[in-house]
């Protein structure tokens, strides 16, 4: 038994994210997670919301409250969204909580006793009406390329030119409306990641099972222009954990806070202890997981995020971490991901294109959208939602593949057995091919499930699947049974046994279900097919079961046609 920990990119808490932030980490960390615990491991897995910074101030200002009020409430939103669509997390905090504002300026404290901390004096613009400094995109004016007005200080949308706010013709606050503007000095904290950069450049080394993908961003990072610059960890906000050094006040940084990327992933640590305070547990509970002085040496560390995401985990954290001088435990792996497009463009949370997680739990149970996303993540390559691929691969894999086989053996064996096992007749060389078969194919899915192969994992077990509809449909125990009753009731047997054996395997990608399979045959026995022939077994002749409902009716053309044209355009 292994100790793995696993963490998802936290989402921001800025609104409901929509299906293609899910399948960018949560609900592939979900899979890992799942499998690992259905094999007998211990597993954390952790995640929370992000909190802070720019995006949840905009948002708070957009619905009109207090950001404290607003972050809250989305948590709650969050929270009861994510158990819907079955997130398996032994904890899901904030990065807003207590714990990680101690633990976030015990860690900008310790950065600066080991001098990896700059003062740095910088020109940023102040707005009179709002009394603060305006970050650059709560700037607004014209394009001084395109002349389009509502230009923000970071970027033109227009145009796409990237921008300084004094660039910008007639600036104005994006707050207020404000004209007021002036040029003000303000102070900032540097991290110096460049004197880190060899420690960074050596760690990164000794990750030789890391993806192409994931140690080329660093490497592009660490060697590319002027190498690793140090970068701001402070911010003119209100919104955020206040500057400390420790539970020191740091002189000059009043009234300023850490920047959110500094914060957030420093949540995934503070997060264990949010699940130690919640659940009665000791501060040894949570750090055998995170410090390698207290048990976490032993611990595997695996992280899920999406590309644009790597930067941060793969350096920034890192430098936060390596800075501190102490021993926390370190990424071992990092699973990431491309983009998921939807319907010809893509998803977007401030546009409102495509289909979000509370509008997806509307139409369908999760298993649906569990076994979509996961059998299509964007793994090699970007993918892309289509209503058509979407009814297509539900219908065909779940519909016909899966929730067949089940109502076709359990029905059968009703109107000629009964609702039990059926006794008499035994395995011969039909069965034995079908155990070799699924033993290789069970090995083979273990292997991508290990590997973090997603869209592997999901080919190989519908396989699995398809191997025993292929079975029952050679075997056709209806035909067998007006000859040989016996060998018929060895088959349905063997039929009754698969479908145990299938909610065991599918239970990662598909836990609803699972458990309705299980609820139908009767039995909480979730051992995992070490040996395919035994678990074949487990279910014994007279062992009651009974006959489940549809797990998985059809998406008729009516419903996939409503459903394109209500989602084609844009949310709110
Ligand atoms: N909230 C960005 C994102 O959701 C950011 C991730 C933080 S991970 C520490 O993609
Ligand atoms: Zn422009």
């Amino acid at each position: 038994m292994a100790r793995i920990l696993i963490t998802s990119a936290i989402p921001y808490i800025n609104g409901i994210k929509h299906l293609g932030n899910l399948i960018g980490s949560q609900l592939p960390a979900d899979l890992y997670a799942r499998y690992l615990r259905g094999r007998g491991n211990e597993v954390m897995f952790l995640c929370a919301t992000d909190e802070h910074g720019t995006p949840a101030e905009l948002a708070a200002a957009k619905a009109g409250k207090p950001v404290a009020e607003y972050c809250a409430e989305m948590y709650g939103v969050q929270a009861d969204i994510a158990k819907r669509f079955g997130l398996s997390f032994d904890h899901f905090g904030r990065s807003s909580s207590e714990q990680n504002k101690k633990l976030t300026q015990h860690f900008a404290g310790k950065l600066d006793e080991a001098e990896l901390i700059r003062e740095v004096t910088e020109k940023q613009v102040y707005s009179n009406a709002d009394g603060r400094f305006l970050p650059d995109r709560y700037i607004e004016g014209t394009c001084p390329n395109c002349g389009y007005e509502r230009a923000r200080g970071d970027q033109c949308e227009n145009c796409t030119k990237q921008l300084d706010p004094t660039d910008l013709i007639e600036p104005r606050s994006a707050i207020s409306g404000s004209t007021d503007l002036e040029v003000r000095e303000t102070k900032h904290l540097y991290l110096r990641q460049s004197a880190m950069k060899d420690q960074l450049d050596a760690w990164i080394d000794s990750k030789k099972d890391w993806p192409i993908l994931t140690t080329s961003i660093a490497k592009k990072w660490l060697h590319d222009g002027d190498g690793l610059q140090d970068r701001g960890i402070t911010r003119d906000l209100d919104w955020g954990v206040p500057v400390k050094k420790g539970d020191q006040d740091w002189p000059g940084m009043e009234g300023k806070v850490f920047y959110v990327w500094f914060d957030a992933p420093i949540e995934y640590i503070a997060c264990a202890k949010e699940w130690a305070d919640a659940n009665g547990k000791t501060d040894a509970d949570w750090e055998r997981w995170w410090r390698t002085d207290k048990g976490a040496d032993d611990v595997r560390y695996v992280q899920f995020m999406g590309k644009d995401n790597v930067p941060f985990h793969t350096l920034s954290f890192p430098a936060t971490i390596l800075g501190s001088g102490e021993p926390w435990k370190m990424v071992d792996h990092l699973k990431s991901f491309n983009y998921l497009n939807y319907d010809g463009g893509q998803f977007s949370t401030s546009q409102g294109r495509g289909v979000f997680m509370d509008q997806a739990l509307d139409i369908l149970p999760a298993d649906f959208w569990r076994w979509w996303l996961l059998s299509h993540a964007p793994e090699s390559s970007d993918s892309e939602f289509t209503w058509e691929n979407f009814q297509q691969s539900v219908n065909k894999d779940l519909a016909d593949v899966l929730g067949n086989f089940v109502s076709r053996i359990t029905k059968f064996c009703r109107s000629k057995f009964g609702e039990a096992v059926p006794e008499g007749g035994s395995y011969g060389d039909r069965e034995q091919a079908l155990i070799d078969e699924l033993t290789k194919r069970v090995r083979a899915y273990e292997g991508h499930m290990e590997a973090m192969e997603v869209r592997k994992s999901a080919q190989e077990l519908r396989a699995i699947w398809v191997a025993g509809n292929e079975y029952l449909q050679a075997a056709a125990p209806w035909s067998t049974f007006k000859e040989d009753p016996e060998q018929a009731a060895a088959q349905v047997r063997l039929g009754l046994n698969l479908i145990r054996l299938y909610a065991v395997l599918s239970a990662p990608f598909i836990p609803e279900t699972t458990a309705k399979m299980l609820s139908a045959m009767n039995t909480s026995d979730t051992n995992w097919p070490d040996d395919v022939a035994a678990a074949l077994n487990a279910l014994p002749a007279g062992h009651a079961f009974t006959v489940p409902d549809v797990l998985f009716a059809k998406i008729t053309d009516e419903q996939r046609e409503d459903w394109q044209s209500r989602f084609s355009g844009l949310r709110d």
